[in-house]
């Protein structure tokens, strides 16, 4: 195999973390030595041992002299575990494939320093398009301090999401609900405003998925409407965080009473605790309001074949043009996913 053939078994390996890393990207690592790969491995959990660490220690004493593939920049800090830097350098590796650099503040090409410091050979960019398109919202997520948002919405061929205000409208059908809970399980939160909360009075749990998985409901309660008889803050099946202006309290909410109730704000919060990723299922206003302030990174749209006609409510009160380009179309039962990226 060439150095681009193993690097792409790095990044294979990366996605044996999927869904488990956050906040932490997904990392793969493979360590060749005469082109017989002598150790390999990936980070699987945030917290526990980093990609290069557990490749190390299936290549023992072999490192001295050998070759490493990595998919992100060894770190150079001391996190929850060791520098991966030090790590390579005490095994003597000779050299280093980066695929892609660590924007994380703490390591932003410090990792790169070390090692050549140590006069271990140095090469970045192989594969690079395809590691940063693995660790998107990680690399978001880490330069913007805020999580990376993806919007969902159930529209109708002509484009509405409701037929009337303040009612919910199914539109889609079965399949497309075991898709949206499969996406839940692929993000840390899922966030509402509490119009959705006091209108529909959703679960927000993942009960159709593949896997267990339970995000964190997140709603969004300025005015303090949500009432105690709301259903996610009755069943203990996941835990629910509420963000209000006004002082409440729920025995099984986690309550963050804000001055400043803004998305921005809200955003800033979720990020500093450690979410990475949100799935915002809100209704017209709040998905609006993401829209107008240009905070949703990625759009998920599901359309069901029907019309709701003129009196129905669009998903965007002013329009927003040139902003997403189109990455992706699947038929799911009756209805079509597009998936949309912001430009
Ligand atoms: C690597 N290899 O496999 C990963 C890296 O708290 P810690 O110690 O786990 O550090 C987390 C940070 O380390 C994370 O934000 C990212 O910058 C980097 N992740 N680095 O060398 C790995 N997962
Ligand atoms: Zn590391």
């Amino acid at each position: 195999m060439n150095d681009e053939q193993m690097m792409q078994f790095a990044l294979n390996l990366a996605k044996a973390g999927s869904n488990q890393t956050s906040p932490n990207p997904l990392v793969g690592c493979v360590i060749t030595k005469n082109q017989e790969i002598i150790g390999f491995g990936a980070h699987l959990k945030a917290g526990e041992a980093h990609a290069e660490i557990n490749a190390l220690k299936i290549a023992g004493e072999k490192a001295r002299g050998a070759t490493v593939y990595v998919t992100l920049e060894p770190c150079s800090h001391i996190g929850q575990t060791g520098p991966c830097v030090e790590a390579l350098i005490q095994a003597q590796v000779g050299h280093v494939f980066i695929a892609t650099l660590d924007p994380n503040p703490l390591v932003a090409g410090q990792g790169v320093r070390r090692l050549k410091e140590a006069g271990i050979t140095v090469s970045v960019g192989l594969c690079e398009h395809e590691a940063r398109a693995l660790n998107e919202a990680f690399f978001y997520y880490i330069s913007q301090r805020l999580p990376y948002v993806t919007l969902k919405q159930a529209i109708s061929l002509d484009g509405k999401i409701t037929a009337e205000k303040e009612k919910q409208t199914a539109i889609t059908g079965r399949q497309v609900q075991e898709d949206v809970h499969n996406a839940r399980a692929m993000h840390d939160a899922i966030l509402v405003g509490s119009n959705t909360v006091c209108i529909d009075d959703p679960s927000l749990t993942n009960r159709l998925g593949s896997s267990k998985k339970q995000p964190i409901r997140v709603v969004i309660d300025r005015a303090g409407n949500v009432p105690s008889s709301a259903k996610l803050l009755n069943d203990n099946v996941a835990p629910t965080w509420l963000f209000t202006a006004k002082p409440r309290d729920f025995a099984s909410a986690r309550t963050f009473v804000l001055e400043d109730c803004s998305l921005h704000n809200i955003l800033r919060i979720l990020a500093d605790e450690g979410i990475m990723t949100v799935y915002v299922e809100a209704g017209c206003q709040m998905a609006d309001a993401f829209l107008q302030q240009r905070l949703v990174q990625k759009m998920i749209l599901y359309i069901a074949p029907k019309l709701l006609g003129a009196e129905a409510l669009s998903m965007a009160t002013k329009a927003i043009q040139g902003a997403f380009t189109f990455t992706g179309v699947e038929k799911i039962g009756e209805d079509i996913k597009l998936t949309l990226t912001m430009k």
